[in-house]
């Protein structure tokens, strides 16, 4: 299940009493069923109470291990006015650090991976090994203590090769639970041992939290032409008693190839009961396996595998998809031949980086057994139609015309998410 290492906490400042005061008041009116108020969205104060509460307390999915498979690989990862880097160390554990300098504070390394042999800040060269010790700064005083400038650390771990890290002292105590429970439904994938086919970094014109909402939610998908190809129809449709008339054939066809799924699911060991924990504990999640319309095997335009390897050597390539949404910053989608993992992090109040990597068997060569587009079209496509539709919506709540607006019913899961988001904020204000 990998490691996870001490972190020592973050100085994370208080926020000021005229900004918490701001957001106590907008969280007390806040209306259950309507859209969050425009400054949740657009407000300074309220983007430093959501880095304090949520992105200084919570998980966060930030890499995969195939981004850094070798000792000596990191990713350093900028989030608000953080910046920490993953490293994987000579014994190819992973750990994690502030980007700061602990001699006058510079940057280490920029954002992105890059290999290293040991860390050397640029500005006078204190030195650091893949440990975070200081193993030399030039031109000390002889009684200089290099023990006790250690880079300070950052929790972090990995499940099935998703790499996770958190900034608090005390992490959220039920992340080993959720790890238990999620690691059975990827493990079969093996994605710590896959290969890294692709990787995209689109900055959105909108809030994280615009982002996150736009994620949980299908009543736009006639947004995604290439994404709704590979999806049953029915998709918006949680119970049989509410199937409409005019789609029982394609509600029948969709619960006929379900059956076979369950069926391979079964005979392959694959875990695919629906789990639904998004805002009713501390790092919410939802976990499900499904099946995929047309060929079934792959999110291509139609259906048919893209790579020739299965994920984990599984014997099928139609397995429908397994997906995971958790809170607060990611959603993964798994497939027999790739995986896509998306990590949403925020950069300002009205700025989102959304990192998406697409993930395949470790064999598998670009060309003779994948071919990269055809792999990458359907989630480049969506994600670049959400990041219109984000922008969209930044611009529709920074206008002071903007008032709250009702969720509809197959929005339940944005309402789930604000929910979780809401009682995040509330426990903070509470400290
Ligand atoms: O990741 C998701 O599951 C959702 C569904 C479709 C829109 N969004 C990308
Ligand atoms: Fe890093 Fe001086 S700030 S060595």
């Amino acid at each position: 299940m990998g490691s996870s290492r001490e972190g020592n906490d973050v100085a994370q400042g208080n926020l000021k009493a005229s900004q918490l005061e701001r957001v106590q008041d907008l969280v007390a009116r806040r209306t259950a069923g309507l859209s969050l108020e425009a400054p949740f969205y657009t407000d300074q104060d309220f983007f430093d109470a959501d880095m304090k509460a949520i992105f200084g307390r919570h998980w966060l999915f930030v890499a995969v291990d195939a981004e850094i498979p070798e000792p000596g690989d990191t990713t350093t990862i900028d989030f608000g006015p953080y910046s920490v880097i993953v490293v994987r160390d000579d014994d190819e554990e992973l750990r994690a650090f502030h980007n700061v300098c602990r001699h006058r504070g510079a940057r280490l390394l920029d954002a992105g991976c890059a290999e290293i042999g040991n860390l050397v800040c640029p500005y006078h060269k204190w030195t650091y090994n893949t440990d975070g010790e200081l193993m030399h700064a030039p031109a000390q005083a002889p009684d200089f203590d290099r023990s006790s400038f250690g880079l300070r650390t950052v929790h972090v771990r990995s499940v099935a090769g998703l790499i996770f890290i958190c900034l608090a002292e005390e992490p959220p105590a039920d992340f080993d639970e959720v790890a238990a429970v999620i690691e059975p439904y990827f493990a079969p994938h093996a994605l710590k041992g896959a290969k890294l086919a692709h990787r995209t970094d689109l900055v959105e014109n909108g809030n994280w939290k615009l982002v996150l909402e736009n994620n949980r939610e299908c009543y736009h998908c006639d947004g995604h032409p290439e994404l709704i190809g590979a999806y049953f129809p029915v998709f918006a449709i949680d119970d049989d008693e509410d199937v409409p008339p005019n789609l029982r054939t394609t509600y029948e066809r969709y619960r006929k190839t379900l059956a076979e799924m369950y069926e391979v699911y079964d005979r392959l060991g694959l875990p695919y009961e629906h789990i639904r924990e998004v805002d009713t504990r501390t790092t919410g999640f939802r976990v499900q396996r499904d099946a995929l319309d047309g060929a079934g095997e792959s999110y291509t335009l139609d259906g048919t595998a893209a790579c020739t390897r299965t994920l984990g050597d599984l014997p099928e390539k139609r397995l429908g998809y397994l997906s995971m949404h958790m809170q607060p910053n990611s959603w993964f989608h798994v497939v027999g031949d790739h995986a896509i993992t998306f990590s949403a992090l925020p950069i300002s109040p009205d700025k989102t980086l959304v990192r998406t990597t697409w993930l395949v068997h470790p064999d598998a060569e670009e060309g003779a057994d994948y071919d990269l587009g055809a792999m990458t079209k359907v989630w480049t496509a969506t994600n670049d139609q959400d990041a219109a539709l984000v922008a969209r919506g930044q611009q529709g709540v920074t206008n002071p015309a903007y008032v709250p607006g009702p969720y509809a019913p197959s929005e339940h899961q944005v309402e789930a998410f604000v929910n979780w988001y809401i009682t995040r904020l509330e426990e903070e204000l509470k400290r």
